[in-house]
């Protein structure tokens, strides 16, 4: 890596490093692999291995997304993957539930045991056996494929996977048809670009990269986000917009394009439909309602309409910090409007990108992989994984079906990441319920588990990828023998479907079986020897619309939805004053740089860069309590309380806190973390979690 001789991005990057060949040493073998990790980024990775250890992760210096360059949590990989912390054998709970305590089973009793007490309620009523993960790795393979084959077989329920992206992605998907945009890397010739609701430095480093590179080249960087990031920082101009308010703002900037005469309307004629009513809409959004409602001044919003308007390429990174709010979904699509009102789409260099893993789906065979047809007909309930707390306290209903009986939890730490902590760990607290949880580590969620059951990590099983900020499927190999005796995801669900007595042929399918029939579009040959392979994507892709709409055009109102409006928050100052009364502050819980969600958290090296729970203050709103810095404080409202040390350091505006996340909760000051404030309360579209529309008080911790 040219950049820095460890190869850490630790410090912003001054230029973007030219293709080097990476030449290992006679002893040392190099592997292929790519970041498991839930980041838009999917870096491609080089793996040195000698004596059977991993001795070096390094970037793939030739993968044009990602340019050789790491993160300094994925570039101490093998420190995760090594660490003296590693669950390395199957565990089962020995004392009350929760209590922490466990012994060490063999393979063979913990899955007997397993498969009896899943047969037992299965033959009652499958669908009181509930799925429970995430992204802790992205790949295709350890994701969803021999698990999605094994509970789909089952008939146990199915899980709605809202936690992080639903209403932005669904809001995007409804306008261009699919989570489709622009490449990552033609952001370098863009000569306006608005970060919006996105913390790039943090979470969307080689994105910055680029965005680095355009500013260099004279463009102006303006960065729309509540807090001061340390992307804020490096940008030209910082908007701290009220949390949940970014649908006003989208509005604001339509009436200045429409009354100043800078739409496209030749874009708009040929690729837009249903334009007429928004346009009425958006006329009443004077600059001076828009920026009452985002509190900003109208020469903010003005002088960013008129930017925007008049700056070609005109180029939009938005990410989804900006839709963890009531309002998500239709702030995501009059944002996705905008560079279509003024032809950005026209240039490479221009347009927007939330997401790119809607290219994919050309190349990809979802249904290939995790067989919906072993469900032959039968239709189980879904859950919606963001309301998970409400619903494992759920008694049987006519309406619910089953109580939940059982819980298998992979990839994901719902104890620490979902919202309503209390009545999340007093769900998985009920001693009627059967827990399994499949984990590198014992997580909070792992703690509170019947059966805990080691999986390998990137570095010790195979994968596939696709990616969410950038056009490139990736492949990882194995780089080392798993660990003690950790297994794959896939051979878990594998020898549990042979105990449950699952013998379609599917089941056997190896993890090489699994990659390709994951991909059946790609050149595997050329995935093997390279590592990567970047999609077949024109240049600008929607230049003469094109999008995946039915008929091409991006759609305002897509059948079935509303004409897109501002929908404010649940929880604010101007929407729910009698709340506000008693809990004044809006709390945003945006990922701390050095954590990833809840991973990483454990890796003392990161969480000492990080320290402890933090809680970002205006000034003012702690003069108003007596609040200095460093200060223990109590944040609070309705639905609990968790321990902060007090920061002020010019990040939070006045009115707004910055919880900064996702703590382990049995690492944090009480136990506890942020998500003992957030709400269940769902996103208008794709009924995504609001951790972001959420009223607090704080005061000194006594
Ligand atoms: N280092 C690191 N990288 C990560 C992650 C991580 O936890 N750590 N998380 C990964 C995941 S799961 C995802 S989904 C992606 C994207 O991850 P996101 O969680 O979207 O990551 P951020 O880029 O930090 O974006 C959040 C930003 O949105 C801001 N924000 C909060 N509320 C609002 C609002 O109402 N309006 C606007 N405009 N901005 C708001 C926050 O202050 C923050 O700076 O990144 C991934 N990358
Ligand atoms: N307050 C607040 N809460 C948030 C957010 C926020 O911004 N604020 N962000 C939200 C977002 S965007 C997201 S995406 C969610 C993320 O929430 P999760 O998807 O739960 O992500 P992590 O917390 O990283 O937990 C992933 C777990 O998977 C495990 N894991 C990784 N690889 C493997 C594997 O190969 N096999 C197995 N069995 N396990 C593996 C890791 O060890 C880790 O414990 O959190 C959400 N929660
Ligand atoms: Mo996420």
């Amino acid at each position: 890596m040219a950049l820095c001789n460890s190869g850490v991005m630790n410090a912003i990057p001054i230029a973007i490093p030219r293709a080097i060949p990476t030449a290992p040493t006679a002893d040392v073998r190099l592997v292929r692999g790519a970041c498991p990790h839930d980041c838009p980024d999917t870096c491609a990775l080089h793996i040195s291995v000698q004596d059977g250890k991993v001795v070096k992760v390094a970037g793939d210096p030739n993968h044009p997304p990602t340019h050789g360059a790491l993160c300094t949590k994925v570039s101490r990989y093998a420190e995760r993957t090594a660490h003296p912390e590693r669950v390395l054998t199957p565990l089962r709970r020995v004392g009350a539930k929760g209590s922490g305590r466990f012994e060490p089973v063999s393979w063979e009793a913990a899955l007997d045991d397993i498969a009896a007490r899943l047969q037992a309620i299965a033959a009652r009523d499958p669908q009181a056996i509930q799925p429970y993960s995430y992204a802790g790795t992205m790949g295709l393979v350890q994701g969803e494929s021999m698990a999605a084959r094994f509970f789909n077989r089952l008939g146990a329920a199915r899980l709605a996977r809202t936690i992080c992206s639903e209403a932005g992605g669904q809001g995007v998907s409804a306008t261009y048809g699919a989570k489709i945009g622009m490449h990552t890397e033609h952001y370098t010739e863009s000569r306006l670009i608005l970060i919006w609701g996105s913390n790039s430095i943090a979470s969307n480093l080689h994105f910055w990269t680029f965005a680095q590179q355009a500013k260099r080249d004279g463009a102006r960087l303006v960065c729309i986000d509540p807090r001061r990031t340390e992307t804020a920082d490096k940008c030209d101009e910082h908007l701290a917009i009220r949390p949940g308010t970014d649908g006003a703002l989208a509005l604001g900037l339509m009436h200045e394009l429409i009354v100043h005469g800078w739409l496209d309307q030749d874009y708009i004629d040929r690729h837009v439909d249903g334009w007429a009513p928004l346009r009425e809409r958006a006329l009443a959004w004077p600059p001076e309602r828009s920026a009452a409602a985002c509190g900003l001044s109208v020469d903010q919003v003005q002088s960013l309409a008129q930017a925007y308007a008049t700056t070609r390429p005109a180029a939009i990174r938005l990410n989804y910090g900006m839709q963890r709010v009531r309002g998500g979904g239709n702030a995501a699509r009059l944002i996705a409007l905008l560079p279509c009102l003024i032809g950005a789409w026209r240039q490479r260099g221009g347009g927007l990108l939330l997401s790119a893993s809607g290219w994919f789906k050309d190349v990809k065979d979802d249904a290939a992989l995790q067989r919906p047809d072993l469900l032959a007909g039968r239709q189980p309930r879904t859950v919606n994984m963001s309301t998970i707390g409400n619903d494992l306290l759920r008694p049987a209903s006519a309406e619910f079906g089953p109580k939940i009986e059982a819980l298998i939890v992979y990839n994901s730490n719902p104890v620490a990441v979902a919202p309503e902590s209390a009545k999340v760990v007093a769900g998985f607290q009920r001693p009627d319920l059967f827990t399994v949880v499949l984990e590198h580590f014992l997580t909070d969620t792992a703690d509170l588990a019947d059966y805990v059951l080691p999986a390998t990590t990137q570095l010790e099983h195979r994968d596939v990828h696709l990616s969410y900020g950038h056009t490139y499927a990736l492949l990882n190999q194995p780089a080392i023998a798993p660990l003690g005796q950790a297994k794959p995801n896939t051979q878990i669900f594998r020898e549990l479907a042979a105990r449950m007595g699952f013998d379609d042929p599917c089941f056997a399918d190896s993890d090489e079986q699994l990659v390709r029939q994951a991909y059946p579009g790609l050149d595997h040959a050329a995935l093997a020897a390279q590592g990567w392979v970047k999609l077949a994507i024109a240049d600008a892709p929607f230049a003469q619309g094109g999008f995946k709409t039915a008929n091409g055009r991006a759609q305002v109102t897509p059948p079935g939805l509303a004409l897109p409006d501002y929908l404010p928050p649940y929880e604010s100052q101007a929407s729910a004053p009698e709340l506000a009364r008693r809990y004044p502050l809006a709390m945003i819980s945006p990922p701390a740089r050095n954590f990833l969600n809840s991973s990483f958290v454990n890796v003392k090296s990161l969480r000492d860069i990080e320290g402890e729970p933090l809680l970002e203050i205006h000034p003012d709103d702690a003069a108003a309590r007596a609040i200095v810095d460093g200060a223990m404080l109590r944040v609070f409202n309705d639905r609990g309380s968790t321990l902060s040390r007090a920061r002020i350091n010019g990040r939070a505006r006045p009115g707004v806190v910055n919880g900064l996340g996702v703590w382990w909760r049995k690492l944090g000051a009480d136990g506890s973390n942020v998500n003992q404030l957030t709400s269940q309360a769902l996103t208008d579209i794709g009924d995504g979690p609001t951790f972001y529309d959420c009223l607090v008080e704080v005061a000194l911790a006594t």
